[in-house]
């Protein structure tokens, strides 16, 4: 019997009667191109998602992070810049030892090696979730990965165990047609593992374009110095109550809405913008053109369609940009042209009134930047648009390249095609921030608060009513224009119990919000926010 152990010189794994079906290099092989083809997915989910570092990173950043100042300083000393790679090449490692641990146990049970792949998973989830930039997007490509990992082990340990049992099974029998099997249970094998590493090769390398350019335009972002301010939140604009969303919405905290799966990465060079249609002069410009303009900078609050009442998708921020009346100007708009068709880098449109990126008083832009920082990717670097006053959908275009001066009835775009509004001016809105709802709050004295906002006309009033009582007017934050959303603060008097609270806003032309409920299909929802909890005896 011993001598059909042709080809095969491992040791035994398995059966008491001594036979092997496949050494145990080759199911340490299994678990090493399992974790690879996990790994490949991670990383290609990590640039598709765009996301700052792949799972063995975020694992490197928490083991520099925790380990001991003497020992970061020697392995300085010893390795130089090379430390990093060094640390990240010392993880791979492990986790090639942990895989190939992990396939010689799928040998033995079909769960123990899924417990080592959750193990590391773990590890990698709790590095991704404590990273300083992490958001719950960072826990995907770990996820991806070890469930890839775990099927594909499965996959390629499947003809082995297959071949195992029957070894076994046949060795009880004594029969002598094993040596043929072996060879169709190496086939199988082979064919498998080939698929699966050929797959990870693709899958791995995709990611790797995708993620190169990224990191290059991200580069180019970060260098450029751009004419802009940077202020801090104006004084009073903060009322002080505790729970409530920050005034200044800082960029990695601001809603994101796009259509497109992974963010166009848009190099400055490659950019140009085409104003045409129905214009005297078509006007291009390339970024260096626009960026040499006068900039405008304004404090504007951008909200979106979508945001159901009290939701979340709105945010507030200090934009630089250029303003597009003056280009629209230089461009000589056409008698008869009522809109224009912006479309993006990536193929989005939207049609945009023509008189509200003209209007004086209104600082509609094409906006560079944030919050004194160059736009984010995600937000439409290099270049977006920025009308104060209307819905995203129909006017806040990222990453636009092209302008076309023309007439509503002669064009359809992106969310009209899909039943929404051709035009759609934000609606007066208010929300109430803290408490949540569900909140226990201690009963007496409790300050309550949120934002209100009635963009380009500016907010009057705030008015609340606690439990059905008649509406009471709350203080106001200040604001520096009539564009950003404006907060709101009140003091309650609360007895034990549950509470009801509501909240709506009073425009500065005197329109009250209204109570109806609509829904944000086709043009913006409306309707008052309530909010319900409860107050104890502490
Ligand atoms: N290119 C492009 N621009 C776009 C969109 C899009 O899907 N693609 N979505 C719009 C919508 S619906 C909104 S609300 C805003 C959101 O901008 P933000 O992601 O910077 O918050 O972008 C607008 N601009
Ligand atoms: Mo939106």
């Amino acid at each position: 019997m011993p001598t059909r152990r042709v080809g095969f010189t491992g040791r035994s794994c398995l059966s008491k009667d001594g036979w092997v079906s496949a050494p145990r290099g080759i199911w340490s092989a299994a678990g090493v191109l399992a974790g690879l083809a996990g790994l490949a997915v991670s990383h290609a989910a990590t640039m598709a998602l765009t996301l700052r570092v792949s799972p063995p990173v975020a694992v490197a950043e928490l083991v520099v992070q925790y380990v001991p100042g003497v020992l970061a300083e020697k392995a300085i000393a010893i390795l130089g810049h090379w430390d990093k790679p060094v640390l990240v090449l010392i993880i791979f490692l492990l986790l090639v030892a942990c895989w190939a641990y992990a396939g010689t146990l799928a040998a033995r049970s079909w769960w123990q090696p899924i417990i080592v792949f959750a193990v590391l998973g773990g590890i990698g989830l709790y590095a991704a979730m404590t990273r300083f930039d992490a958001r719950a997007v960072d826990t995907l490509p770990v996820a991806a990965g070890t469930v890839t990992s775990i099927v594909v082990l499965s996959f390629l340990t499947d003809p082995l165990r297959v071949a195992h049992e029957d070894d076994a099974r046949r060795a009880r029998e004594d029969t002598e047609r094993i040596p043929e099997q072996r060879r169709h249970t190496r086939r199988t094998f082979l064919v498998r593992a080939s698929v699966v590493a050929v797959l990870a090769g693709a899958v791995g390398s995709f990611g790797e374009r995708l993620g190169r350019r990224r990191r290059h335009v991200e580069m180019s972002r970060r260098l450029l110095k751009l004419p802009i301010s940077d202020p801090a939140t104006p004084a009073g604009a903060r009322v002080d109550v505790e729970g409530i969303s920050r005034w200044k919405t800082p960029n990695e905290r601001f809603y994101l809405i796009h259509t497109a799966i992974a963010a166009p990465a848009i190099e400055p060079s490659e950019w140009n913008l085409r104003i045409h249609g129905m214009v005297d002069r078509e006007v291009n410009l390339t970024y260096q053109a626009l960026i040499d303009r006068e900039i405008t900078e304004d404090w504007i609050t951008l909200n979106c369609v979508s945001n159901p009442v009290g939701g979340p998708l709105i945010g507030n921020a200090w934009w630089s940009g250029v303003r597009l009346d003056a280009l629209l100007a230089e461009a000589g708009v056409r008698p008869g042209a009522d809109a224009v068709l912006q479309t993006s880098w990536d193929g989005w449109t939207c049609g945009t009134p023509i008189d509200v990126l003209t209007e004086t008083g209104r600082n509609a832009m094409l906006a560079i930047a944030m919050n004194g920082q160059p736009l984010p990717i995600d937000h439409g670097f290099p270049v977006r648009t920025i009308v104060p006053g209307l819905y995203g959908f129909v006017s806040a275009c990222k990453w636009v390249t092209d302008i076309e001066v023309s007439r509503f009835e002669d064009f359809t775009a992106y969310w009209t095609d899909k039943g929404w509004s051709e035009r759609a001016p934000v609606k007066i809105a208010s929300r109430i921030e803290s408490p949540r709802g569900g909140d226990e709050v201690p009963a007496g004295r409790v300050r309550v608060g949120g934002s209100a906002w009635a963009q380009s006309v500016g907010i009057r009033a705030v008015e609340y009513s606690l439990d059905g009582a008649g509406w009471r007017e709350a203080e106001l934050g200040t604001v520096p224009n009539n564009d950003t959303w404006r907060q709101w603060v009140a003091t309650l008097h609360l007895d034990e119990g549950d509470h009801r609270l509501r909240v709506r806003a009073v425009g500065a032309d005197g329109q009250v919000q209204t109570g109806v409920e609509q829904d944000v299909r086709p043009d913006g929802a409306t309707g008052w926010h309530e909010v319900e909890f409860s107050a104890t005896q502490a």
